[in-house]
């Protein structure tokens, strides 16, 4: 009986990748940064091999998780891979069948394998201490589960820093019913970040000093600059804000490509994935963010994206020139070239320390040209949710002192779409807002935000009391692209479902969520409490809740909610999008709508790596 896996026929020789035989030099991550900024000469590429994607199509499904040596910088490492690949293989599923996947664990410690994204029932999904018990070395696990939607996604190992190492790969659910996208021809395209060090050893270095990565520190030149251009006293107070928290405005992100090689589909930059297209033809990327620690920025050149899916789940077409997308969110776009060349399918890291890219060619013999990266952001103050008034005030409450909120009356300023800020000091847990009207689905909160009083301690070391919407805005590093550039980058609010919202229902009560820490000692927290010492959130079969998210903090953090559907509130009651990731970025807020139609204990959490462990919470749906 030929049930396991099978290399998949379903594929033209075309859609796989076909470059295989190309030859070049294969660079450390050391290189790759000093050529960040050149285009690539065609003579240093002469000599490494790009490599494409194994798919494996089916009911049945056999992975092994294995250590693997491999070499993605000059220097040999050893990885957790899936099946032998880093990525692992795209498992192609059809919407409407049962799949089953037997993933038999090789290492020597536990592992574990979470399907990202899949509506399935508690004890699938495959999350340790949560779902089950996990995999031990040795044991083979039996995952049994019917597929109830379509669309991109992709899975991972949710055990330790495994998925790090390269424990990764993507899921394509073809439609039960006809596709209403259109295309002629598809590639996945796997965004990751890979490191030679030991991830473990990363953690460690960011505990000891969170900045660790980050070359991006101000130096007294530029402070002498900025005086030339500012002028002493204004120069004065933007910074004392910075160094009164012992923070950077350059702090985009934790680990950088200082240590990170950025793969594409599992190449290197120096590699260089390739896929063909015939002009005229409309090709469908399937994104995915499959980075441990990484934001990509994504662009193609010379090309309109025409975005149809976020997350899986179709949406109306938007057509934009660039994309953010954070870790674990999948985004398909349609292009459509209509002239023979390379197109660079470029993807940089949101803090603009490294980038990774892939061609779209009508001939393998062709180079795309690499754009410049985009110049690395500076944090402003409305990224840490205060308004400028706040800061001449000195009412803000990036502290040390840990105290209460001192001056409401400057808030505000800048958050037409939320109330001031107070701090909250009988809300026990924190989990429910109250009495107080909800905004209507759709259209998002009108509560006010309010500090718990388990936000007030050393372990939170700052507080957005002006949090702003982050629907609207396309993220730091891209806001003015369309001035400079015109470049329409995406937006949440220019995402809308393709298909009426599901569950019309108001929300009946709202949880307010702050994503919290200390960021110079390196905890995460939600309300400022850590995973460990959290009580679960308790929601009740059935019901319809709208969560809240205000991030108080300076970085970006993709919340992803197992088990249920996040209907991100985008501002169209009758067209809610369906979203299974969210990024929260600095000093903002944002909600979406779920309904609590999964029984049992499901994951909610940072998708950041390294910020797991604390910004963590198990819900029950009971
Ligand atoms: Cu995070």
């Amino acid at each position: 009986m030929q049930t396991s896996t099978q290399l998949t026929a379903a594929q033209s020789p075309e859609q796989i990748e076909a470059n295989n035989s190309r030859r070049r030099f294969v660079m450390g991550a050391a290189a790759a940064m000093v050529l960040s900024n050149l285009p690539f000469s065609r003579s240093v590429l002469a000599n490494s091999i790009s490599k494409g994607l194994t798919i494996l199509s089916g009911k049945v499904f056999d992975l092994s998780i294995d250590y693997q040596t491999v070499n993605f910088t000059g220097n040999t490492a050893r990885a957790t891979v899936i099946n032998q690949s880093i990525p692992g293989p795209v498992l192609r599923w059809k919407e409407g069948e049962t799949v089953i996947l037997r993933v038999t664990n090789n290492l020597d410690h536990d592992s574990s394998i979470h399907w990202h994204g899949i509506i399935l029932p508690p004890n699938m999904d495959g999350v340790p201490e949560i779902s089950y018990a996990g995999i031990k070395p040795g044991e083979t696990f039996e995952y049994q589960f019917n597929v109830e939607q379509s669309g991109t996604y992709w899975y991972h190992s949710h055990s330790g820093y495994q998925e790090q190492t390269g424990m990764y790969g993507a899921i394509v659910i073809d439609p039960i019913d006809v596709d209403p996208v259109l295309y002629d021809r598809e590639y996945v395209v796997m965004l990751s970040d890979w490191s030679d060090e030991d991830p473990s050893t990363i953690y460690a270095k960011l505990k000891k000093q969170s900045d660790y990565y980050n070359f991006r520190e101000r130096t007294l030149m530029d402070l002498f600059d900025e005086i030339g251009t500012n002028g002493l006293t204004n120069t004065w107070s933007a910074r004392s804000m910075w160094n009164k928290g012992r923070m950077s405005d350059r702090d985009i992100s934790d680990v950088t490509g200082y240590t990170y090689t950025y793969l594409f589909n599992g190449n290197t930059p120096e590699q260089g994935w390739q896929g063909l297209f015939r002009k005229g033809e409309r090709v469908r990327l399937r994104f995915i963010n499959g980075a441990a620690m990484t934001i990509f920025d994504v662009r193609i050149p010379g090309l309109k994206m025409m975005v149809v899916a976020s997350d899986g789940q179709n949406i109306q077409p938007i057509s934009v020139d660039e994309f953010r997308i954070g870790v674990a969110e999948t985004y398909d776009v349609i292009v459509e070239p209509q002239v023979d060349n390379a197109y660079c399918i470029f993807a940089q890291s949101n803090d603009r320390t490294g980038f990774t890219y892939g061609s779209l060619t009508s001939d393998m013999a062709l180079e795309p040209t690499l754009p410049d990266m985009d110049p690395a952001p500076v944090l402003g103050h409305s990224d840490m949710g205060m308004a400028m008034a706040e800061m001449d005030n000195g009412t803000m409450q990036m502290d040390s002192n840990k105290s209460k909120l001192t001056d409401h009356s400057a808030m505000g300023h800048d958050a037409p779409d939320i109330s001031t800020p107070k701090m909250s000091s009988d809300m026990s847990d924190g989990m429910s807002s109250g009495s107080t009207a909800l905004g209507l689905a759709g259209l998002g909160s009108t509560s006010e935000i309010l500090h718990q009083s388990s936000e007030f301690g050393p372990h939170v070391d700052m507080r957005a009391q002006s949090p702003k919407n982050g629907l609207r805005d396309p993220g730091i590093g891209l806001r003015e692209h369309m001035s400079l550039y015109q470049r329409k980058v995406l937006t949440y609010a220019d995402i809308k479902g393709l298909t009426p919202t599901q569950d019309k229902r108001e929300p009946t009560r709202e949880i307010q969520l702050h994503l919290t820490g200390n960021m110079s000692r390196y905890m995460w927290s939600i309300n400022g409490i850590k995973f460990a010492d959290a009580a679960p959130l308790e929601l009740k079969f059935g019901e319809r809740v709208r969560i809240v998210l205000v991030n108080d903090t300076m970085m970006t953090h993709p919340m992803h909610l197992h088990g249920m559907w996040s209907e991100l509130e985008t501002g169209d009651p009758d067209f809610i999008p369906r979203k299974h990731t969210v990024i929260v970025q600095p000093g903002s807020t944002i909600s979406y709508l779920v309904t609590a139609d999964a029984m049992g204990g499901w994951a909610y959490h940072c998708h950041l790596l390294f910020h797991m462990a604390g910004m963590f919470r198990k819900i029950i749906v009971t």
